[in-house]
């Protein structure tokens, strides 16, 4: 079997269960290392006062975890810049924060030419490479120029945008030239597929052949849908330890007479959190017989914080509380509680399992991981309710949820009132439908059918059928 070398920004070798690093798509990429005896290759997170491409390497759980340093100046335009300001605010249709600068632009193939500097060494013939997201698309571009033959595959973890939006970056044509580099290109879901095969179409005179096999710029490349999952099996047996008994028992006390209503995300833009509140807001104002029955709580660590659009949110979602809490507020009760900090995944599942409503509304996202880990957290005899937005590329795969617009708060507080009053047998059906697609499509799925289209053999087509 040939051995598998994982590329990500950031690595993430497994710890011990329930950390509050180590998140499903870690721990998924780190069996697959495991399987195929391979390599995890990235950024240490840390920077050197001048780039050496000096590798440190470690043994972790069977797998060979390869990292590098950068120089400052790589994380402002690489890191921050080009990847962070540029085409991530892009990719989720926020153009009014999108940075377009050179330097940006310049760093980041600067930083993707040194990390295939730096991996070169390291790789066999029989190697397969699976690059992963945003920040690395320029990867297979620097490493063919270095002479790799290998087969490598890029997975992209967010939406990947309309036409129209991608021809605003003034390099876009450069940027999409170099996944051609690439022998397979994964999306999460297939309307990422459309909106790439048709963004070639229109601006390179691509062709899509057979089996969504599109060409252009004198190449030829496999594209798929590879909708990620969470390791629902793993998921539903933290539920069952005993921290995650404690933090239920907790919001369980804390709740008598209540019900809780969660949203978990990290405190960024496209999770839709401003909005999410509108719509808290509007239920409490629509729902006077209701209102002392609920508690919200968002649980929303700080993310990119040298960022400064990314400053502004926490402000005005504090502003927001503020507000919500001041008109609803009681001697004994507020009805949003915002919470800025990581929990320990095993504490997510508990608190997932207290709550009688998920409430996911991003404005776009490429999957959205809490939506299937809050399914994969309920009591099958009593479960909650989710309520999703239909610009999570889950929604494709989950429509038995509450699926809703997150920019209209009407639809958000009809949607809360629909699920803290649903009867027991519809909540069963739905979460009966969700639970079979987060189980059947789940993390371990989405690495063997990507894993096995790089490789070339059959899953591939499965995989793509499993999608569409
Ligand atoms: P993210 O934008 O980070 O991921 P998401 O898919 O929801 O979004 O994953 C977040 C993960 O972080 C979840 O596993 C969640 O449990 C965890 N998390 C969130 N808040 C936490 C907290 N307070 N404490 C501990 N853990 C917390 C990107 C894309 C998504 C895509 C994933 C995977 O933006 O669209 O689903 O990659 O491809």
């Amino acid at each position: 079997m040939s051995r598998l070398i994982v590329v990500s920004n950031r690595v993430n070798p497994p710890g011990g269960k329930g950390e509050e690093s180590v998140g499903g798509l870690a721990m998924a990429l780190a069996a697959a290392l495991r399987e195929y005896s391979g390599i995890w290759f990235g950024w240490s997170g840390r920077t050197t006062p001048m780039f050496t491409g000096q590798l440190a390497m470690r043994r972790v759980e069977g797998v060979t975890v390869a990292t590098v340093d950068l120089e400052q100046s790589d994380y402002d335009e690489y890191y921050n810049g080009y990847a962070n300001k540029t085409l991530w605010p892009l990719f989720h249709y926020r153009v009014d924060l999108t940075a377009y600068d050179r330097t940006f632009d310049e760093g980041y193939q600067r930083v993707n030419r040194r990390f295939a500097e730096t991996l070169r060494p390291l790789i066999e013939p029989d190697d397969l490479i699976w690059v992963h997201d945003y920040h690395l698309i320029p990867m297979a571009r620097e490493l063919r120029r270095l002479g790799v033959k290998n087969r490598i595959g890029f997975f992209l973890h967010i939406p990947w945008p309309a036409h129209q939006l991608m021809v605003t970056l003034p390099s876009h044509k450069a940027l999409v030239e170099a996944l051609f580099d690439y022998d397979l290109v994964g999306f999460q879901t297939p309307e990422y597929v459309t909106a790439f095969q048709e963004y070639v179409a229109a601006e390179a005179g691509g062709e899509i052949l057979a089996e969504d096999r599109v060409k252009a710029f004198g190449r030829t490349v496999q594209t798929g849908a590879f909708p990620i999952g969470v390791d629902a099996q793993d998921f539903a047996e933290m539920v069952a330890s005993e921290r995650a008994a404690k933090t239920y028992d907790r919001m369980a006390a804390h709740t008598v007479f209540r019900k809780l209503i969660i949203g978990v995300d990290r405190l960024d833009y496209s999770k839709g959190l401003e909005e999410r509140f509108l719509g808290f807001e509007r239920f409490l104002a629509d729902n006077p017989d209701l209102r002392r029955q609920v508690l919200m709580v968002q649980v929303a660590p700080v993310s990119r914080e040298s960022v400064s659009s990314y400053q502004e949110i926490r402000g005005r979602l504090d502003a927001l509380s503020g507000r919500i809490n001041g008109e609803h507020a009681d001697l004994d009760w507020n009805p949003l509680r915002c919470v800025n900090r990581n929990y320990r995944r095993d504490e997510l599942a508990g608190l997932y399992r207290a709550a009688k409503v998920g409430l996911v509304t991003p404005l776009r996202d490429g999957m959205n991981l809490v939506a299937k880990e809050y399914v994969a957290a309920q009591d099958p005899k009593d479960p909650g309710v989710l309520i999703l937005s239909r610009f999570a590329g889950s929604a494709n795969q989950l429509p038995a949820a509450l699926i809703v617009n997150p920019n209209s708060p009407e639809e958000i507080s009809e949607a809360l009132k629909r699920a803290l009053t649903m009867p027991l047998a519809e909540r069963i059906e739905r979460w009966r439908a969700l639970f079979s697609n987060v189980q059947g499509e789940d993390v371990g799925a989405w690495r063997d059918a990507f894993v096995g289209a790089l490789a070339g053999d059959d899953r591939f087509h499965e995989a793509s059928a499993l999608a569409s």
